[in-house]
């Protein structure tokens, strides 16, 4: 039945311990773990921006568990196709917050060479595909990822996430139906903030949830408590089992609330109360998880401390050797598009270099937004 929401803990942290799902303190306290890093990187990341450093970024707070319990789910080999709103999944698959602010900074060492927005990453390495800014995309570039998988019989599965708006997408509709029919091993995670900036969710659809759309797809759909890191990881467990098996697709729709900013170029006050985010606020994934972790003994007041504190030097180290990097040399914008460079273009590079390359380009200029 899509219309339970599917929960593990309570908001105090306790738990059943028949719905306590099958992992070790080690894995607990790596999710934890995960979770705090990704607060901390969108902090610092919120305010790389403030400062001026950076042109734009776009947080993920209060949907840590959300995405981070479900990629968890995943093994490493098997591929995610993600939206610009799961900053922890790169944490988690080992993807260095330096690697990450580089895209940020559109540095010499970002990965893509300045030519992506910031947070929109490319970590092919890391079994992730390069983030695009139109929304639903992925989608469709997961249900051909899974397709491929299921013709190659690799074992493999794709989890592609994306958010309440993208449901409204064409690419929704086409990437849901075409693997209701093929049967290939994707996982549809709806990470429901219930915004799409300024959009609420009763605006977005006249349906029950996202997770009852399923059913016209032909597919199983559930609806997860979104802050609910333990349920989240168990009901992705389950639909990966479960599309390696060769059962095929699975809906999950992942409730929570986006607690800050659509991005850094948004201000929520002008359409949504603050009552709504306070209580909200009180939902804290974080916290939640936090309260479960230390009735366990695994994790007292001091030890939660010291991770943050951690987490706080490590995205500030981060941040100090970004930023410290030149720009990508002027000559790498004719990189990487053909084998060979044709004429006309290493006519314009020789003019450019003898213009004075990377010396004519104004460094301090302005962020073009
Ligand atoms: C095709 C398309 N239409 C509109 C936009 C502008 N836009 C950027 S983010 C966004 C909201 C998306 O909301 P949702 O899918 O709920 O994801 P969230 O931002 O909440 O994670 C919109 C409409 C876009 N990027 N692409
Ligand atoms: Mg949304």
């Amino acid at each position: 039945m899509p219309e339970q929401l599917l929960s593990v803990l309570g908001t105090d942290g306790a738990v059943k311990k028949k719905d306590r799902p099958e992992l070790s303190d080690q894995d607990l306290l790596l999710l934890h773990g995960t979770m705090v890093r990704t607060r901390k990187l969108d902090e610092r990341g919120m305010l790389l921006q403030r400062q001026g450093r950076i042109g734009f970024y776009l947080p993920a707070f209060g949907e840590e568990a959300a995405h981070i319990g479900s990629a968890f789910a995943a093994e490493q080999d098997d591929v995610i196709a993600q939206s610009y709103r799961q900053p922890g999944i790169a944490l988690l698959r080992g993807v260095s917050a330096e690697t990450m602010l580089d895209n940020c900074f559109g540095n010499a060492e970002d990965i893509v060479k300045g030519r992506q927005m910031p947070v929109h990453y490319s970590f092919k390495d890391a079994g992730m595909i390069s983030i695009s800014s139109p929304i639903g995309t992925q989608i469709v570039q997961g249900a051909g990822i899974a397709h491929a998988m299921k013709i190659k019989r690799d074992g493999r599965v794709c989890i592609t996430f994306f958010g309440d708006g993208a449901t409204s997408s064409n690419d929704f509709h086409c990437g849901l139906n075409f693997t209701g029919v093929s049967d290939a091993p994707c996982i549809f995670a709806c990470i429901n903030n219930q915004w799409a900036i300024s959009v609420p969710i009763a605006k977005q659809t006249a349906s029950r949830s996202m997770a009852s759309k399923a059913a016209a797809y032909g597919m199983p759909g559930y609806l997860v408590d979104g802050n609910d890191v333990l349920a989240v990881y168990e009901a992705t467990r389950q639909a990966v089992e479960r599309a390696r098996s060769g059962f095929g697709p699975t809906l999950l729709e992942f409730l929570t609330f986006r607690m800050g900013p659509h991005s850094s170029s948004d201000d929520p006050s002008r359409y949504r109360p603050a009552e709504l985010e306070s209580e909200w606020e009180a939902k804290d994934p974080i916290e939640r998880f936090e309260a479960f972790l230390l009735r366990e003994g695994l994790l007292d007041e001091d030890a939660v401390k010291a991770i943050h504190a951690e987490a706080e030097a490590e995205m500030s180290k981060a941040a100090k050797a970004s930023m410290v990097k030149p720009a990508p040399s002027i000559d790498s914008m004719f990189d990487d598009v053909y084998a060979e460079l044709p004429a006309h273009l290493a006519e314009q590079r020789e003019q450019l270099r003898s213009e004075g390359g990377d010396h004519a380009v104004d460094a301090d200029a302005a962020f073009p937004l």
